[in-house]
């Protein structure tokens, strides 16, 4: 398992706007925004892809939804509305092999998948 950029992220070794950090997961903006409101929410540990996934990371995959929601409320889309998108691999456009949630929202999406 390679580490990814990410991984520096999170040990703060390299710049990033860090919006929320606990034992488990880290929550930093996109560095290429694709909305108003686009954050990564990324478990500590490294899981490339979500084909990695075990059951003992269950614990920490939950945290990503409960950061989700708490950073939705603190960015006022919670009420109109937003997405929480993870890419596997090459046909789901995986860039960083390190599994990530995308929170966006603060517009209208417009429809989930472009043709
Ligand atoms: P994905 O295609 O799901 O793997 O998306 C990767 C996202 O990661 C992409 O939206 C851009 C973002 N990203 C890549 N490198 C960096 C970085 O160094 N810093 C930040 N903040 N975001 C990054």
């Amino acid at each position: 398992m390679e580490e990814t950029i990410f991984s520096q992220i999170i040990r703060k070794e390299i710049p990033a706007d860090i919006v929320y950090q606990d034992d488990l997961v880290t929550a930093f903006r996109d560095i290429n925004p694709k909305a108003p409101t686009h954050i990564l929410i990324i478990p500590n540990v490294l899981i490339p892809t979500v084909n990695d996934v075990k059951p003992e990371h269950e614990q920490t995959l939950g945290r990503l939804f409960t950061v989700a929601a708490k950073l939705a409320k603190e960015e006022n889309v919670a009420e109109d509305g937003y997405r929480l998108m993870m890419n596997c691999n090459a046909h789901g456009r995986q860039e960083v092999y390190h599994i990530h949630m995308h929170l966006l929202g603060g517009k209208p999406l417009g429809p989930m998948l472009a043709e």
